[in-house]
């Protein structure tokens, strides 16, 4: 209670396209079905009806009303839903909805890479800053990076890769998800549009930009490996960050902590061998002797995990930077079996596939989902019986989530078994929508695509806080993403994060101190601040972004 969300009338504050759903939810208490006015720019009523009661909605505590005005196809600019007294915000209906947040989306990674200064003639000014992490003082630099005392005695060059999120460590196990899920775009787009997408200094180089940007952290995962002739040879770290947590805002080149490479683990290893497969595959047309060098690392780290299987992060170890702790890595190993499996045809890959996707879902820690997406991808590259089996679970596990979002009041497929709305719950959210989009490609049946869309209404501010997670996008969008770098909230003279980078949205667990002051007793939809100190509700990740990029990217292929 409390909180004050505005408008009772919720919309896509960024708009809907005009072939798709076009839905309101309505925070109201009548029991009978209310009239709506769809009105133009200049105050005109267009189309008009009556809202179906949903009823009360479990995660947010909601009554809700929906207002389906999808048969209203004409584009244009500064529509309002209206209903009684209450006005939605303005929304747009085009066809183009989503051509700049695909880009926006994308072009986060630039804006958090490590080792390269950021170009104004990319960002513009306000976010141009010099390389961080490069040995220049104060920073110790990524250039030569021991390991933590006593657990090794070399040090590695592990510079470059993204930020992680708004620290500025660099883990491995979401670092491959995240340059997966962007190398995934580019096999699901078959290269298109390609090169000159992007803001970024590799957008002439003739080859696609979703490649350009994901080899930045793939060339840093492939850094990670433990060097051969060392104990725990082709190993990867787990992670490499500061030795303590920095204050807000450290720009990273004024960093002074000492960072260690943290100590291999079984499920970093398991990573690198997916996506290095992965990579290989990707750039056997454009760089065969990246492809190479990816194919090796894959095949390495494949080997060094069959041979160290149960080494794990500890989930202690999260001083200076997260813990990223996992200890069931069977759904890892099932992953790196089908990505090199898809990329060599080796059979003896095959037996290792053996996790199958869920209603889970999937995230850095449950990776188990993507090799029956990567079959379903790439289906001529696997065994039919397989294949056949992998669609009809995907499919099954959409079918849920596509429930799963009709049963709530504000549209979302992910509606947890156990009520509570995980840190990062947005990232479930488009995740999950990334399987119900992957059953859109294998059937072309219009619930899937509606659903999606769906999805994104709910990301843009159809939801329980009136709240769109995305920065740049809706007139009441997140700002104040918790960032060491885009921490405008703290100190006005730094700029706010750019567009296209989304908050990491609610999350029931309270797992930082300002969400446990202002939010207690918070229903799971509603457990969300937008402050810069609320980490557990509002920060950014890699990993998220990749998802809502992959997202953008299929949305905005829907147009005509
Ligand atoms: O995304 C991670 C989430 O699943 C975990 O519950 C959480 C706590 O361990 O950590 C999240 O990852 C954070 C990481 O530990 C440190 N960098 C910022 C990440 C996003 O908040």
């Amino acid at each position: 209670g409390g909180h004050d969300y505005g408008s009772p009338v919720r919309v896509n504050q960024v708009g809907y396209l005009p072939s798709g759903p076009k839905q309101a939810s309505i925070v109201d208490a009548a029991a009978k079905p209310l009239s709506w006015q769809l009105r133009d720019a200049d105050g005109r009523t267009v189309a008009s009806g009556r809202t179906r009661v949903q009823g009360d909605d479990a995660m947010s505590g909601d009554h809700v009303h929906i207002a389906d005005f999808s048969s209203f196809r004409r584009s244009g600019h500064g529509y309002t839903l209206a209903v009684g007294s209450a006005v939605s915000y303005p929304f747009d209906i085009e066809a183009n909805l989503y051509d700049s947040l695909r880009r926006d989306s994308l072009e986060y990674f630039y804006y958090n890479r490590s080792g390269i200064p950021i170009d104004a003639q990319y960002v513009g000014a306000a976010y141009a800053r010099p390389a961080g992490h490069i040995g220049v003082a104060p920073n110790k630099g990524d250039t030569s990076v021991p390991c933590l005392p006593g657990t090794c005695d070399y040090s590695l060059d592990v510079a470059g890769g993204w930020y992680d999120a708004g620290d500025q460590g660099k883990y491995v196990v979401n670092g491959g998800l995240a340059a997966w899920q962007l190398m995934d775009l580019y096999e699901r787009s078959w290269g298109r549009p390609g090169d000159g997408l992007l803001a970024i200094p590799e957008n002439h180089n003739g080859i696609p930009d979703v490649l350009d940007e994901s080899r930045w952290e793939m060339e840093f995962l492939l850094s990670m490996q433990v060097p051969a002739g060392q104990p725990l040879a082709g190993m990867a770290h787990h992670k490499i960050h500061d030795l303590a947590w920095t204050s807000l805002p450290t720009m990273p080149q004024n960093d002074p902590q000492p960072r260690y490479l943290h100590p291999p683990s079984t499920a970093a290893t398991l990573n690198l061998a997916a996506a290095g497969a992965q990579c290989a595959r990707v750039w056997a047309l454009w760089d065969k002797a990246f492809s190479q060098r990816c194919l090796a690392a894959a095949h390495g780290a494949w080997q060094a995990a069959l041979q160290h299987p149960a080494i794990y992060a500890p989930a202690e170890d999260s001083v200076g930077g997260g813990a990223y702790d996992d200890t069931d890595v069977s759904d890892e190993f099932s992953w790196a079996a089908a990505e090199l499996y898809a990329t060599t045809g080796d059979r003896t890959y095959l037996d290792h596939i053996t996790a199958d996707i869920t209603s889970a879902g999937f995230s850095w820690r449950d990776t188990g989902a993507l090799a029956d997406l990567t079959i379903v991808r790439l289906p001529w590259r696997f065994p039919p019986a397989r294949v056949a089996a992998a669609r009809a679970r995907v499919l099954k596990v959409a079918d849920g989530y596509v429930k799963d979002l009709k049963s709530q009041g504000y549209p979302n497929p992910y509606r947890p078994a156990d009520g509570q709305y995980v840190w990062g719950s947005n990232s479930a959210t488009t995740n999950n929508a990334l399987i119900i989009a992957t059953a859109y490609d294998l059937t072309g049946r219009p619930g899937y695509r509606d659903a999606v869309l769906e999805s994104m209404d709910y990301l843009l501010g159809r939801n329980a806080v009136n709240q769109s997670y995305i920065t740049g996008y809706g007139e009441r969008a997140s700002h104040n993403e918790h960032n060491r770098i885009f921490a405008h909230e703290l100190d006005p003279k730094l700029p706010e994060p750019p567009a296209g980078s989304m908050a990491g949205g609610p999350n029931s667990g309270l797992d930082d101190p300002v969400a446990q002051q202002n939010l207690p007793g918070c229903r799971p939809a509603k457990c969300y601040l937008d402050e810069i100190d609320s980490y557990s509700t509002n920060e950014v990740a890699i990993n998220w972004n990749s998802s809502l990029a992959w997202l953008a990217g299929f949305v905005d292929s829907l147009r005509p």
